[in-house]
């Protein structure tokens, strides 16, 4: 399996407890390394666009809400397999259902401030990736 990158979002619930390190060293535990990183706070827009697959679900308002709530760290996560890799840290969807050893499992308040997001296929990766990173900022 070669080398892959995903897009990874530390949501406002953990940047507001202070988690950032702590789910930073799963992803390195993992053997993910974060090769692009920022701190930022999403616009109503940015949050909109980026979960339009979601807009005609009725949790979209309220994850768009969420997710400007606070600062979030986006980052660029890359190893071997790096898309489904981060998908098995990260955990299920709902905390409530997610293995223990998850970081949802460990740190997420609910099924909506569940702490983290992954990309959930490698096409998908690349457009997220490219949503918030140019090329020039991504450094292995
Ligand atoms: P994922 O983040 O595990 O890929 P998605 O189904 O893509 O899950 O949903 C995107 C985000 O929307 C979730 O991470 C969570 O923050 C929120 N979400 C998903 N399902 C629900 C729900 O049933 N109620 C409230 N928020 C939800
Ligand atoms: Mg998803």
């Amino acid at each position: 399996m070669a080398k892959e990158r995903t897009l990874s979002i530390i949501k406002p619930d953990a940047t507001r407890r202070n988690l950032t390190g702590k789910i930073n060293a799963v992803f390195e535990d993992a053997g993910l390394s974060i090769v692009a990183q920022k701190r930022m706070q999403l616009t109503p827009a940015q949050a909109g666009a980026f979960y339009a697959v979601h807009k005609e679900r009725p949790f979209y308002n309220d994850l768009v809400s969420f997710m400007i709530s606070g600062p979030v760290v986006v980052q660029v996560l890359e190893g071997e397999n790096a898309v489904a890799k981060n998908r098995d840290v990260m955990g299920a969807t709902d905390p409530k259902k997610a293995e223990a050893h998850t970081i949802r499992a460990q740190f997420a308040e609910s099924i909506e401030a569940n702490s983290v997001h992954g990309s959930d296929s490698a096409e998908n990766a690349a457009n997220e990736i490219s949503f918030f990173f140019a090329e020039t900022e991504i450094l292995p």
